[in-house]
């Protein structure tokens, strides 16, 4: 098992890499060109600098996340050939690197999705969260109409000048069921695994955060039996997953632990974090210890443990903690907390 730690880059993270040096363990560097668009072909020199950077602080950068997927490919619409070939380019190049692990994901038009990105806790402390009916079932015309006339009401990815993109995208979505979306993940999947095979690179999907449709759109990395059916897309250890306990802990019916044992060997790079689910389908990010959210984070180590895991761990999302300015969910110190917690596990595990 191997610790990473995402990092944004210079001038772009409000972490530091000497900061970083200084965190028990940690050996990798999770990071990506974060000024490319998706599609884009990543160049050479931008991913040298990144390497001449990780390699004064003796970090490896075996990690990346993500190579995003343009919007054509999940549309499966004929110009994705044009947005696979230079995604095969970028693989080729990160494979010259000694990058092993590619992090992707698969949601159309959105990331991850909160209500709110410092929502406080108890001890003051604030969290990315999830108020459940400000999402779950809204019709997303309503809520541009709801955004557009009142300019207090504010959802993170909402932002009034992304309205017009947003509205022409769910557009092109309309008629774009989940069978679509499986089906153009395998093309996708089948043009650049044997790609990824020939230059040793893992591709990893990552779980839709939150893992259901929202506004309509389709969501298919959401439980245990379409991860299943996303591996035998291409039935080949290069097609694998990153399993991340918080996005799919957001749902309680998901068995994360059970997860973790049966695609253990799919698992090139997981992200270990904790979330309180409430009953009301709200949930807050915690810090990463297992009593304070609904994840079962000790029996999730476990099972990696168990399962002889030697792929990568990052720890995810944390709470901003002492008075830290950072971007949402990435400071150092609940991160660095929450490395201390994982390897706390491991190594009693170990010993
Ligand atoms: C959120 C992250 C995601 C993840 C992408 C992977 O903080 O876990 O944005 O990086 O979904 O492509």
């Amino acid at each position: 098992m191997q610790i990473g730690f995402r990092w944004y880059g210079e001038g772009n993270d409000s972490v530091s890499l000497k900061q970083i040096k200084q965190i028990p363990g940690v050996k990798t560097i999770v990071w990506a060109l974060h000024d490319m668009q998706a599609g884009e072909e990543w160049p050479m020199e931008k991913i040298l600098e990144v390497k001449r950077q990780a390699d004064l602080y003796g970090f490896n950068i075996d990690v990346v996340e993500s190579v995003n997927v343009h919007e054509d490919i999940k549309l499966g619409l004929p110009s994705r050939d044009v947005y696979i070939e230079n995604y095969k380019k970028t693989i080729k190049k990160l494979a010259k690197v000694g990058v092993k692990v590619i992090c992707y994901n698969f949601m159309p038009v959105f990331d991850w999705i909160r209500t709110d990105l410092f929502k406080e806790h108890e001890d003051g402390s604030t969290a990315l969260f999830y108020e459940a009916s400000k999402v779950n079932d809204i019709d997303p015309m309503e809520l541009v109409n709801k955004i557009g006339n009142n300019p207090d009401y504010t959802i993170p990815g909402w932002e009034p000048e992304r309205l017009e993109n947003l509205m022409k995208l769910f557009e092109e979505y309309k008629d774009v069921n989940e069978e679509d979306l499986f089906n153009h993940l395998q093309y996708f999947l089948e043009a650049i695994i044997p790609v990824c095979e020939e230059n040793d690179i893992k591709m990893a999907i990552h779980p839709d955060d939150p893992p259901w449709p929202i506004f309509g759109l389709p969501r298919i990395i959401t439980n245990q039996e379409n991860i299943r059916r996303v591996l035998k897309l291409v039935d080949n250890p290069y097609n694998g997953v990153t399993l991340c306990s918080g996005s799919l802990g957001s749902n309680p019916s998901n068995d994360i632990v059970s997860m973790v044992r049966e695609f253990a060997d799919r698992i090139p790079f997981a992200h270990v974090r904790n979330v309180k689910v409430y009953e009301n389908g709200d949930f807050i990010e915690t810090s990463h210890r297992g009593q304070d959210g609904t994840v079962d984070i000790v029996g999730i180590m476990k099972a990696y443990h168990e399962s002889g895991f030697n792929g990568y761990i990052r720890p995810d999302h944390g709470r901003h903690i002492w008075d830290e300015k950072c971007r949402p969910g990435y400071g150092l110190y609940d991160r660095a907390l929450g490395i201390m917690y994982l390897l706390g596990i491991w190594d009693s595990l170990e010993s």
